[in-house]
């Protein structure tokens, strides 16, 4: 017995569910940190899975690892991201119902990498009927190339995501893994003109510069050095350490051929990623006080002659260069869906992975930060109703006593955020509709005027003497769930508007790069109408998603980040701390702790149960309810362990579920599957 005890103090104990009486912070962090120490990284809180980013590869990722995990109740082995992945599908093909996996956590947690493992966990565990499972391929070659393209090194993460990515990945009833779609969002198109000191451009530019062949590089009309290209030197740190631009050049490059890419298709897609490379060399001279440029390369030819201040010239080049690499990426995930497609299989069932930028705030936040940082809200948002709120109001609603589990609501900032015709974005919108008048200070003096009071906005005008000497002049403060960010206004209109001109538009309609006509000639075909703003569809894309996971059965993944300095094993306690705080996982420990880890509908649990007592097998003729009472008594339910609601059961603890679902597995093996199936429809 003393043998187990230290063990336990020693290695932590692995669902939070079960730690004793305390569910403060600090016996919280107290024991991730005694399991981060032995390399336990996962920890649940009942089926939530909460992980601290190590900073070092484990050795826990094996096709063996898999193998252990696959079919396995959940919590009969080591907490893992495989056992929450094989839940989520175990019950996906159980209920045949949709499900999805919320990965959330700040920039540089774990997300990406935990999204990556869940994918690899389906493509390689699950049955596979098809000989040349070709779809499971490119769902996983779909990864390196979308990270080339839509990745980059930032202060926060070598490998930062600056897109938001939901992927559905489809299994048919047999549980086979047959086809994939990707949502994108909002990709972070500044960093391709721009980065800050320290960071870098997406990862592809320096793979194509650094590790492309001569033969390519010379058609494309590139030099083998990233330094010579101004837009891959502005953050002045081309070259790193932990990532190697050559390596993963080929393991883009291949993947990209075994994806349905023809070579025109790669071709074009490099060449659209040289030219933005020569656009950013191109360089302005002042001609009474006009300018003109003629720019000519043997990828696309573009002519245009420009009657603006050097200034404007580069503004247009700039947004150019963004106009066309957004749009390209746009087009790769078209292509890259179009690979996935699911041709031949009917009646599947979904697992979406959300994986998407983590909240971060720099020395100096922008719009990109805003936007981001906006996403994380509605997330936590997300979280909070469907695992706080919504559970708390179920308890109430089917009369099931219960003491309110207090928290943060975070609603009062998202509608801060978006509420309409009040929120900063509408606000954003209206000075848009200004040209001419409006400047990023005439937007912040509006924020000024309607948000004066909110409790988590604030000015250097608005401030009080302490908070004020931290604020600048053009800056606005958001205080948010996950702390305080100053962001600075300059380049918000500009950015919202996300405007090019219109004669550039349609030179490049008559490009020779098949992927750049493409990109051009499929928008904008309604020329007389303003297009969204970029914070306004942003808003719309994140209610579609909301939208989405809301109709689907929810798993969480909450991810931690172990330290700010990237160091492997080493876990800060204030850092992790704050983490613990304000993603509400003491909150949800308590609801947990308190509440009922499952509950299904009255005729839902007794249709598929029925056959495990005689009472009920094979028609009960009574209320749904009192035949699920005789069900579960007849089980050996204990009484503290289930309660019984207006319209559904409640229990405690999913290994009560999950020895009744065995059982129903060995019933279902011994009454034969063909009568089961005519009794059993869920
Ligand atoms: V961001 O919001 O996209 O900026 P993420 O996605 O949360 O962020 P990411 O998954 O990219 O973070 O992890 C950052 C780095 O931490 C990775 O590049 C790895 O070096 C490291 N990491 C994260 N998770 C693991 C892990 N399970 N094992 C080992 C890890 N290293
Ligand atoms: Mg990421």
């Amino acid at each position: 017995m003393e043998g187990a005890l230290t063990a336990r103090d020693r290695v932590g104990i692995q669902d939070f569910v079960l730690l004793d009486t305390h569910t403060s912070e600090n016996a919280f962090l107290d024991n991730l940190k005694k399991r981060f120490n032995e390399d336990l990284i996962y920890t649940y809180i009942g089926t939530l899975l909460v992980s601290v980013n190590p900073y070092k590869q484990l050795d826990i990722y094996s096709k063996k690892q898999m193998d252990i995990y696959m079919g396995v109740n959940f919590f009969e082995l080591p907490p893992h991201i495989y056992a929450l992945a094989d839940n989520a599908y175990h019950t996906m093909l159980a209920e045949a119902n949709n499900h999805f996996i919320l990965i959330s956590g700040e920039s540089g947690a774990g997300k990406t990498e935990a999204s990556k493992k869940i994918l690899q966990y389906y493509a390689v565990s699950c049955p596979s009927v098809s000989p040349m499972d070709r779809v499971r391929d490119r769902m996983l070659l779909s990864n390196p190339v979308l990270e080339a393209f839509g990745n980059a090194k930032t202060l926060k993460n070598d490998n930062s995501s600056r897109f938001g990515k939901y992927m559905d990945i489809q299994f048919d009833i047999q549980g086979e893994a047959v086809g994939g779609h990707i949502l994108s969002y909002l990709l972070e198109k500044s960093r391709v003109v721009h980065q800050n000191q320290g960071e870098r451009n997406f990862h592809i530019f320096y793979q194509l510069v650094e590790g492309g062949e001569e033969d390519l590089l010379r058609q494309l009309g590139l030099e083998s050095n990233s330094q010579h290209y101004s837009y891959l030197v502005k953050g002045q740190c081309a070259n790193m350490t932990s990532v190697n631009d050559q390596n993963d050049w080929r393991t883009v490059r291949n993947a990209l051929s075994s994806i349905e890419f023809d070579n025109g298709d790669i071709q074009d897609l490099f060449g659209v990623i040289a030219s933005v490379l020569h656009l950013g060399n191109v360089q302005f001279e002042s001609d009474n006080k006009a300018c003109s440029y003629v720019l000519l390369s043997n990828i696309f030819t573009i002519q245009v002659l420009s009657p603006f201040t050097v200034d404007y010239a580069t503004y247009a080049r700039d947004a150019l260069a963004k106009a066309i690499y957004g749009r390209a990426f746009t087009w790769l995930v078209n292509k890259i869906n179009e690979s996935m497609e699911n041709k031949e299989h009917w009646g599947t069932t979904v697992i979406g992975l959300l994986d998407i930028y983590g909240f971060e705030v720099f020395y100096v936040n922008s719009f990109e930060q805003f936007c981001i940082n906006y996403c994380n809200e509605k997330l936590q948002q997300l979280f909070i109703q469907l695992t706080l709120k919504s559970e708390q109001e179920e308890y109430e609603a089917e009369g099931i006593g219960w003491e309110p589990v207090q928290f943060f609501n975070n609603k009062i900032i998202c509608d801060l955020v978006e509420e309409k015709h009040r929120g900063i974005i509408s606000l954003l919108d209206e000075e848009c509709l200004r040209p001419g008048e409006a400047t990023d200070l005439t937007f912040l003096e509006r924020l000024e005027e309607k948000m004066g009071s909110h409790p988590h906005f604030v000015t250097h005008k608005l401030a009080d003497k302490t908070t004020r000497k931290t604020l600048e002049r053009g800056d606005f403060r958001l205080l948010h769930y996950a702390g305080e960010v100053t962001y600075c206004v300059v380049g918000f209109l500009d950015k919202n508007n996300d405007l090019l001109y219109r004669n550039i538009k349609d030179v490049m309609r008559e490009s020779k790069n098949a992927i750049v006509r493409e990109c051009f000639a499929s928008m904008e075909s309604d020329n007389r109408r303003r297009p969204e703003t970029v914070a306004s569809q942003f808003k719309s894309s994140l209610v579609g998603l909301t939208d989405i996971l809301m109709s689907k059965e929810p798993w969480y993944v909450r991810c931690l980040k172990s330290n700010e300095s990237k160091q492997p094993g080493r876990f800060d306690d204030s850092l992790v701390l704050h983490q613990v705080k304000y993603l509400g996982l003491t909150e949800h420990l308590r609801v947990r702790r308190a509440g009922f880890a499952y509950r299904r509908r009255y005729e839902v649990f007794l249709q598929r149960y029925k056959p495990l007592c005689p009472a009920t097998w094979p028609h009960w003729k009574g209320l749904p309810a009192d035949g699920v009472e005789v069900l579960v008594r007849h089980l050996g339910y204990q009484p503290d362990e289930y309660k019984m609601g207006r319209t559904k059961i409640f229990i405690r603890h999913p290994r009560t579920l999950f020895a009744t679902e065995d059982a129903f597995e060995i019933c279902k093996n011994d009454l034969g599957k063909d009568r089961m199936n005519a009794v059993i429809f869920w």
